[in-house]
């Protein structure tokens, strides 16, 4: 932070910067595993930067969390067993509850810290914490699933940057174990980092995934506080005959209205379409 304003430099994004106004610092320590920082914004409200990448912020976090969640969850026939992988602001698991059928979702974060801080300073996300249906673990994401297999109907990775403690889940052997963690027809999904910043990691990405599930989609939302304003997600299925393009289940008009302020039947199908420069190299 100088003179007022957070500016988000990382080498994931040479030459370009987020810079967000700053009222004031809340929260900012050394975790175990990051450097953690919590500002409240002049325009964009409370924001959770982790080893100096923005994670969220109160204004725009709902279309991330609401793309991640839904995309995943709506490619299911009945999801029960829910498993978020990162995603200790909460905002994902109270985007899961959201869907009646589900029975238990357990969150796994590898940072007390970034769960701790977000009880106290980001309620609208870490409301997701205090549903009946909701668990939380601390520990590594890979170790987790090690010991996890055949049980999960979805699982969420709402991961940080491959840059830092998320390495590991980016890579194909996180892959095979999700696919074990995996029930019958189980689908998942990951963030899955930005088109114009990292097409030569998604694509990687796309190809390790290949390599494990049958079923293997990019969908991206817009969000304008993630670098260059979008982010995507790979959505795969075990069940080579599922279409994840086309939600299974849906919620009518009204209820997607009050429940969602991004998803949405449409947005479900046209956020697999990509522009030309995309394609090619992915081949969506
Ligand atoms: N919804 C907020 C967006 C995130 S959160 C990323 C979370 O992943 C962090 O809470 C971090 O502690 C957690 N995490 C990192 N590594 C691991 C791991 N190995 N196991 C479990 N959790 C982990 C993502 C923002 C994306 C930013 C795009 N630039």
């Amino acid at each position: 932070i100088k003179d007022g304003w957070f500016s988000e430099q990382s080498r994931m994004w040479p030459g370009q910067a987020m810079t967000l106004k700053v009222n004031q610092v809340l929260h900012h320590e050394k975790s175990k595993y990051q450097d953690v920082l919590v500002f409240e914004s002049s325009d964009y409200g409370t924001v959770l930067v982790l080893d100096n990448a923005i994670q969220c912020t109160e204004r725009d976090e709902f279309s991330y969390q609401e793309m991640i969640t839904h995309l995943a969850m709506n490619s299911h026939p009945n999801p029960k067993k829910v498993l978020v992988i990162g995603g200790g602001d909460g905002g994902v698991l109270r985007e899961v509850v959201k869907h009646e059928c589900v029975e238990e979702a357990t969150l796994c974060d590898i940072d007390e810290a970034v769960i701790r801080v977000s009880k106290k300073y980001l309620p609208g996300m870490s409301i997701g914490f205090s549903h009946p249906k909701s668990r939380e673990y601390v520990g590594d994401g890979f170790e987790f699933l090690k010991n996890h297999k055949n049980e999960f109907d979805i699982i969420i990775t709402d991961s940080s940057d491959p840059d830092g403690p998320a390495e590991t889940l980016f890579q194909k052997p996180y892959f095979e174990l999700l696919n074990e963690a995996l029930t019958d027809g189980g689908v998942i999904t990951t963030q899955g980092e930005n088109l114009w910043l990292h097409l030569p990691l998604i694509a990687n990405l796309k190809k390790a995934c290949s390599e494990v599930f049958p079923v293997v989609e990019y969908a991206y939302t817009t969000i304008p506080t993630y670098p260059s304003g979008q982010i995507g997600f790979m959505v795969c299925c075990k069940d080579a005959n599922r279409n994840v393009r086309e939600p299974l289940r849906s919620w009518t008009r009204e209820e997607e209205e009050k429940l969602c302020r991004y998803y949405s039947q449409d947005i479900h199908r046209a956020s697999f379409v990509l522009p030309n420069f995309a394609r090619k190299v992915l081949g969506n």
